[in-house]
């Protein structure tokens, strides 16, 4: 049956979506804060790929960073620190028809949340994940992260943190399954859109680490690589990222990186100067831990209350059993 003209255009008007239908609550984070650029960014994102808002869900953890949900006019759930990774994968478990998103700090994500990481990378299902790399924890005023770099004077270490800073890049590219990862910073919106935009693209795990700026704790860190353009490596392959003239020009330090390398993507993940930015590995052919368990199928109205049903009766004290013994299942 077709549909008549005026319903084909209301429905054409509402499914369209605009940059306002992303726009959640108003942002609390400092001024010059990079998590106002990554947000920025990311609701483009959503208006440009048009998602509906109710199908789309951003998860997170606790920090400054982690407020992101809240800024964003989609479903979302503001988590427990370090445990935004499984209530990502339980909501793609029970929905995989869901864009989810994860957007987590450095001390959410490779602190407290270090071991959820480690297994999310493993079972690989479909959501992109926003490392908001600050190098401290901003939320809690200055304690050092494992991001932060040796030296580095806060609350928790006011002689300089002692040990060298641990690198999510090359964490994440040596757990098994693997299958996208990619280095952006907040003050490249044009390539952090990209990344973001491929990422989200990506079918499996896809993992952005964002280089960040927290003007508040560490303001001066980030300066020598906004004033000098080659300590920013650019990678750049048609697999890849490809430059507008303008970057290109502003940043002449580039290397041709083909991103099914697992090898070099480990060897430039070493690398903290100059800055490696675009997409470092992807693997499409990993599976997806929800397609692997055949996840939402079967998952009619009627079959969630007869699998609740058979999983309450095996608890159930019946009066007429003798003994008020639990009823076999
Ligand atoms: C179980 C638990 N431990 C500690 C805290 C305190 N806490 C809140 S946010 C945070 C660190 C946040 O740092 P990060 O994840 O880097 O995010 P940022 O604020 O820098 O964006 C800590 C330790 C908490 N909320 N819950
Ligand atoms: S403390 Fe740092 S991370 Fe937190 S909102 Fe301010 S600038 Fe951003």
């Amino acid at each position: 049956m077709t549909m008549p003209i005026t319903q084909c255009i209301i429905k054409l008007h509402a499914e369209h979506h605009n940059l306002e239908d992303y726009q959640g609550g108003v942002p609390r984070w400092c001024s010059g804060c990079g998590d106002n650029a990554i947000l920025t960014a990311m609701q483009r994102l959503c208006r440009d790929e048009n998602l509906s808002p109710e199908r789309t869900v951003f998860v997170s953890g606790i920090g400054c960073s982690s407020r992101f949900p809240h800024y964003m006019k989609t479903y979302g759930f503001h988590g427990i620190h370090g445990r935004a990774f499984p209530v990502a994968e339980g909501i793609k478990m029970a929905r995989p028809d869901l864009h989810v998103f994860v957007n987590t700090g450095d001390g959410d994500c490779c602190s407290i949340g270090a071991g959820h990481w480690i297994h999310a990378i493993r079972y690989n299902m479909d959501m992109t994940v926003v490392l908001h790399d600050n190098h401290v924890y901003g939320l809690t005023k200055k304690q050092a992260s494992p991001t932060s770099p040796i030296g580095f004077k806060s609350n928790t270490t006011p002689r300089g943190s002692y040990l060298e800073a641990l690198n999510p890049l090359t964490v994440t590219l040596g757990v098994q399954n693997v299958s996208f990862v990619a280095q952006a910073v907040d003050w490249i919106p044009e390539l952090l859109y990209d990344i973001l935009s491929a990422a989200f693209h990506h079918r499996g795990f896809s993992f952005v680490r964002i280089i960040q700026r927290c003007p508040e704790f560490l303001p001066k860190m980030l300066e020598p690589w906004l004033q000098d353009p080659q300590k920013t490596l650019l990678l750049t392959h048609d697999q890849g990222l490809t430059l507008s003239p303008e970057l290109a020009r502003t940043y002449t330090n580039q290397r041709a990186h083909d991103p099914s390398n697992l090898g070099e993507a480990r060897e430039i993940a070493s690398c903290e100067d100059p800055l490696p930015v675009g997409i470092l590995y992807r693997n499409p052919a990993v599976p997806c831990y929800e397609n692997l368990r055949h996840a939402g199928q079967l998952r009619t109205a009627a079959h969630i209350r007869t699998g609740f049903d058979a999983e309450l009766d095996r608890f159930t004290v019946w009066p007429q059993a003798a003994g008020g013994a639990a009823r076999a299942a």
